[in-house]
């Protein structure tokens, strides 16, 4: 019998990446997305993709989260779906506490009554750590000091994981994800911003880059190898969180002077300053110590941030260029 495996947030970054590994590991997957009209980029998520199934639903109604764990009871479910934009949290903090926080007692309460063998994985996040010291490289065993509402949410989730597989005995894991990127990356945030825009900028298509905190320090790694982490956790005999980071790290105006190298661009004339993209409280360094993934489940990351950076600048220079390519000669058809 194949392996039955719920996976949230569909069709972003992240379950687009670990719906692609577990149908190619022979899982039946179950692929949660909420209603929407968008189409979906990066993976056909329909029912013609042999083992995958998917569903349509809000992971804050209650009753649809209980009634798909009951009927499938799935052997793994993967929590991934979440109000991830720190910055926007501010602006919607009930929204985020709602989807970030409460949902998660949703599914652990479905599964606790009616799979309890299910085994859980929980998206937790580096944005625990909040108000962290420069140069401190954080692990499991650190304080979190959440500086946003997504990360005050995030943290009630963390703590409810840990709850319910004391009290209950759920298999019940926590990946604390450091930032993991990738061409499939949303443009709002940081690193994919940089790379659509500078490749945009080399095309001619755009002016400037206007940035928030470009001081910010950040362990940026690839989101294909973190998702492997993901699957790792819930193989092991007993449940437990872990970091996954590269242990590496780069201010933001590192990243943009990178990107700007590779596209043969001058650094100073690229970006401006815009306040609009400062957060009322922004988490200022981030880096990230996995020896304990490493150890426990022999994971590594294949990608450092300049590797990473190459690769979606490369991807967002074809897709724009493309673009490019396309409009023009629809012109010319247009003329001639
Ligand atoms: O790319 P970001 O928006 O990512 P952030 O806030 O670190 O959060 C991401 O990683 C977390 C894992 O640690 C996830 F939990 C979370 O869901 C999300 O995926 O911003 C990175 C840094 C911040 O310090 C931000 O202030 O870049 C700074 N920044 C500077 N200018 C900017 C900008 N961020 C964005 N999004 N846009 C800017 O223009």
């Amino acid at each position: 019998m194949n392996k039955k495996a719920i996976v949230t947030g569909c069709p972003g970054q992240d379950a687009s990446y670990l719906c692609e590994s577990l149908l190619g590991k022979g899982y039946e997957v179950y692929g949660v997305q909420r209603r929407c009209t968008r189409e979906n980029n990066f993976m056909d998520f329909s029912e013609s993709k042999s083992g995958f199934h998917s569903v349509t639903m809000d992971i804050c109604d209650a009753s649809g989260v209980t009634e798909l764990v009951r009927s499938v009871q799935p052997d793994e479910y993967y929590n991934l779906a979440a109000m991830s934009h720190v910055g926007q949290s501010f602006k919607e903090p009930l929204t985020t506490v709602m989807t970030d926080g409460y949902a998660v007692a949703i599914v652990l309460e479905a599964i606790r009554q009616h799979s309890p063998s299910t085994k859980f994985y929980q998206a937790s996040t580096s944005e625990l750590y909040g108000k962290v010291k420069d140069g401190t490289v954080l692990n499991e065993d650190c304080l979190f000091i959440p500086r946003s509402p997504y990360a005050a949410a995030k943290l009630y989730a963390h703590n409810m994981v840990s709850i319910y597989r004391d009290a209950y005995n759920i298999f019940g894991c926590c990946g604390i994800l450091f930032n993991h990127e990738s061409p499939r990356r949303g443009k709002e945030f940081v690193t994919r911003k940089i790379t659509s825009g500078i490749a945009s900028i080399k095309l001619g298509l755009k002016d400037k880059l206007k940035m928030g905190n470009i001081d910010a320090i950040r362990d940026w790694g690839h989101a294909r190898d973190y998702v492997e982490a993901m699957h790792l956790m819930l193989q092991q005999d007993t449940p437990d969180d872990f970091v996954i980071a590269t242990g590496k790290t780069a201010t933001v105006k590192e990243a943009i002077q990178f990107v700007c190298d590779l596209a043969n661009l001058d650094f100073d004339n690229v970006y401006e300053i815009n306040e609009k993209y400062m957060r009322p409280a922004d988490v200022p360094y981030l880096c990230g110590d996995a020896s304990k993934a490493k150890k426990a489940l022999n994971w590594t990351p294949s990608y450092d941030w300049k590797k990473l950076l190459k690769e979606m600048y490369e991807s967002d220079l074809e897709i724009l260029s493309n673009v490019v390519y396309n409009t023009m000669n629809a012109s010319k058809e247009r003329f001639f």
